[in-house]
């Protein structure tokens, strides 16, 4: 099996080594959904099959610290990390505090966080010491997904090039290939759909075969190719079954 990251030096990382390896799944299942019910609902049904849960908790309207304590004991007992996809690009002062504090309280119950390298490297400090006390990784959005983005391959590159000497607290990357020889480096991959190309507000998708076997990713982030289908649990089912086999180059 191709699992770069099973020796990394990231406890977080090793954590999610453990939990592919032991669940025979590298799918990250994103929970868009705006009300804690429905959201509940596709956690119960898919947690069996998935290696990390993403959330973006600010698009709950009936958000309640409840729901991210029911989160956190869920993944505690099926055994998948919670990623929330805050996506901060602040200065590390701010940063710190929107980890840290307000209703969300993120470093209390996630496991993995992402930021833009924009604002310069005060944002990993900032994260770092709002995250401090819980083992927490952090992942750079190094290339996205989306049409016509303003990511070059400079940016790309220089983000690379921070993670690789900032892994005691950057476990990886949010790209859409395998940008870093580093085996302590996670890749994970949004914008895969079986049978999307495109949505109409730009995002562009591609196969998990595209991205596993010929983009040397690691982990595919599914969304609504998952909690649109007519039976999630199914298309969760068959997201694994493709994203592992392609990791193991059958
Ligand atoms: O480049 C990116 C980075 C991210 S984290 N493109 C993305 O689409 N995402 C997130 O992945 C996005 O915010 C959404 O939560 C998810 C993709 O959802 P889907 O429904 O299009 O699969």
């Amino acid at each position: 099996m191709r699992l770069s990251f099973s020796k990394s030096i990231h406890p977080v990382s090793q954590k999610l080594a453990d939990i592919v390896i032991r669940k025979k799944t590298n799918l990250a299942l994103s929970v868009d959904m705006t009300d804690s019910k429905s959201l509940l609902h596709l956690v119960e049904q898919t947690a069996d099959h998935i290696a990390v849960l993403k959330t973006h908790i600010d698009i709950i309207s009936d958000f309640t610290p409840k729901l991210t304590q029911i989160l956190r004991k869920l993944a505690d007992e099926a055994g998948f990390l919670i990623f929330e996809d805050r996506k901060f690009a602040d200065i590390g002062h701010t940063v710190c505090h929107q980890v840290k504090d307000g209703i969300y309280h993120i470093a209390q119950w996630a496991d993995i966080i992402n930021a833009h390298l924009l604002p310069g490297v005060g944002i990993i400090e900032g994260l770092k010491k709002g995250c401090q006390g819980r083992d927490i990784g952090l992942l750079l959005l190094a290339q996205m997904s989306s049409n016509r983005n303003l990511f070059s391959d400079a940016y790309t590159a220089k983000t690379v090039e921070i993670a690789e000497r900032n892994k005691d607290f950057i476990m990886g990357f949010i790209a859409q290939q395998k940008l870093s020889q580093d085996n302590d480096l996670v890749t994970m991959t949004p914008g895969v759909s079986f049978s999307s190309l495109e949505d109409d507000l730009g995002q562009n998708y591609h196969t998990p075969q595209y991205v596993i076997k010929e983009k040397k990713s690691d982990i595919i982030i599914v969304g609504r190719g998952i909690y649109g289908a007519q039976n999630p649990k199914q298309a969760a089912i068959e997201y694994q079954q493709q994203a592992w086999q392609f990791l193991n180059n059958i």
